[in-house]
């Protein structure tokens, strides 16, 4: 089904996923985690974290009461308070590298911090630094499922354990008897925890496939409603990713950076959104299409090229549901290389391919050029465009320069060739008329 835009799937029963409860570890594979604010819907921040193989756990770290991801390698936890993609914030050791590790606000000072579970036993740590416990206790048997939450909205997190569809809570982090027990879902469902309400009190939610049965209170009975989010394959989080109060879903998924060749890709669970580069079919011509469906129409279609050079690049936004490509041969993610001083027909990436400056065409009859934002190949992609034009200023803030038929040649700094060129985009009604004239000389 379609992933950019995260619809509502169809129910589907699958067997029990990892539990994918908050304060648990959330299993799946992949960097990528597209993240909603509402119940259902679309999701509203997609980024990329940590490698595919790391293990994951959502939390508020810094006490801003927005959940971010922690990534796990071994015994060593990384930790980004910022929900978009980029390196951690710091690092630092807990336990052993096979431990059993739950998060939680131990303490209620609002921020979460680890706990490790050897069997029956727990240990507590109140910061995210490397160092010992600061207690232990014991809860249930070693062979329990354990959740965390607040089940009592005083704002400290506890445990409560799972034997089949019974879940016996416990409102302190001290050895003891459960304070009571109630019943909710089936021995197999895979159970989340969160405050689906915002009424500070943390409750559980029951997943069948891509469909959630949310209960707003810790009791036995019916589910109080329910939504679809996803697809029955996706492993879940629990996170307030925005901050309002109300702890919401996001799904990990580790989609690929890099397209095999002809075909149609579905962006975000087969191929990651990204920026692509391709030989673009060396010349022979190479076709390809960014879409809003996985259907034929012409209507799903966000934006397409039919690039005759020998360089393409293409921007795969988050939105977009699936990449189609014909003869462009694969397209694989943007490194830097070295500086080419002739950049012929295609697209070059400023910084990487060509150096900014002054480019001079050897034909300029019907010389094209855009110089453009990023490689989504939309309108409002282009800073800059000319028809017929016999030079270009490159800016080092530019992303990239799109050329056909002007066989550039780099002819030195800006400054020193005492040209300029605009930093923003220039008026949009001009930029189309000019696409539009190149368009025409391509035919
Ligand atoms: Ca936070
Ligand atoms: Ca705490
Ligand atoms: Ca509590
Ligand atoms: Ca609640």
């Amino acid at each position: 089904m379609a992933v950019g835009a995260l619809a509502a799937g169809a129910m589907l029963v699958v067997p029990a996923l990892p539990a994918g409860a908050k304060g648990a570890e959330a299993g799946g594979a992949g960097p990528w985690y597209y993240l909603t604010d509402s119940q259902g819907g679309v999701a509203s921040n997609v980024l990329e974290y940590g490698s595919p193989n790391d293990r994951v756990y959502a939390g508020d770290f810094n006490a801003d009461n927005r959940d971010s991801i922690l990534v796990r390698r071994g015994g060593q936890y990384f930790v980004r308070n910022a929900l978009s993609s980029g390196p951690a914030d710091y690092s630092f050791y807990y336990g052993d590298p096979g431990d059993t590790v739950l998060v939680g606000d131990w303490n209620g000072d609002g921020t979460d911090t680890l706990a490790v579970r050897r069997g029956g036993q727990y240990f507590i740590k109140n910061t995210t630094s490397t160092g010992p416990a600061d207690y232990s206790f014991y809860y249930g048997n070693p062979g329990d499922t354990v959740l965390v939450g607040d089940w009592n909205g005083d704002g400290t997190d506890t445990l409560a354990v799972r034997r089949g569809g019974q879940y016996f809570v416990k409102n302190s982090t001290s050895t003891g008897p459960a304070d009571y027990s109630f019943y909710y879902g089936n021995p197999g469902d895979t159970v989340l925890v969160g405050d689906w309400n915002g009424d500070n009190t943390d409750t559980l939610t029951v997943r069948r496939g891509g469909q959630y049965f949310v209960k707003n209170s810790t009791s036995t009975g019916p589910a109080d409603f329910n939504y679809f989010y996803g697809d029955p394959t996706d492993v879940a989080l629990v996170g307030d990713w925005n901050g309002d109060g109300t702890d919401t879903l996001g799904v990990r998924r580790n989609p690929v950076k890099w397209v095999p060749g002809d075909g149609r890709w579905l962006v975000g669970s087969q191929v990651a959104p990204a920026r692509y580069r391709s030989g673009a079919g060396n010349g022979g011509g190479c076709y390809w299409e960014r879409r809003s469906n996985n259907a034929d129409d012409l209507n799903g279609i966000n934006a397409n090229d039919f690039n005759l050079g020998t360089r393409a690049y293409v921007d795969l936004a988050t939105t977009d549901v699936a990449f189609e490509t014909s003869d462009c041969g694969a397209w694989a993610p943007v490194y830097s290389g070295s500086y080419v001083d002739a950049p012929r027909d295609g697209d070059w990436l400023v910084g990487a391919d060509i150096r900014p400056g002054l480019y001079t065409a050897t034909t300029p009859g019907e010389c094209y050029w855009a110089r453009v934002t990023d490689f989504r190949h939309e309108l409002s992609s282009i800073i800059d465009n000319d028809y017929g034009s016999y030079q270009v200023t490159v800016l080092p803030t530019d992303t990239g320069l799109t050329t056909s038929r002007c066989g550039f040649v780099y002819a030195g700094s800006a400054s020193a060739a005492g040209t300029t060129a605009a930093a923003s985009n220039g008026d949009p009604t001009e930029i189309a008329a000019t696409k539009e004239l190149a368009e025409q000389a391509d035919k």
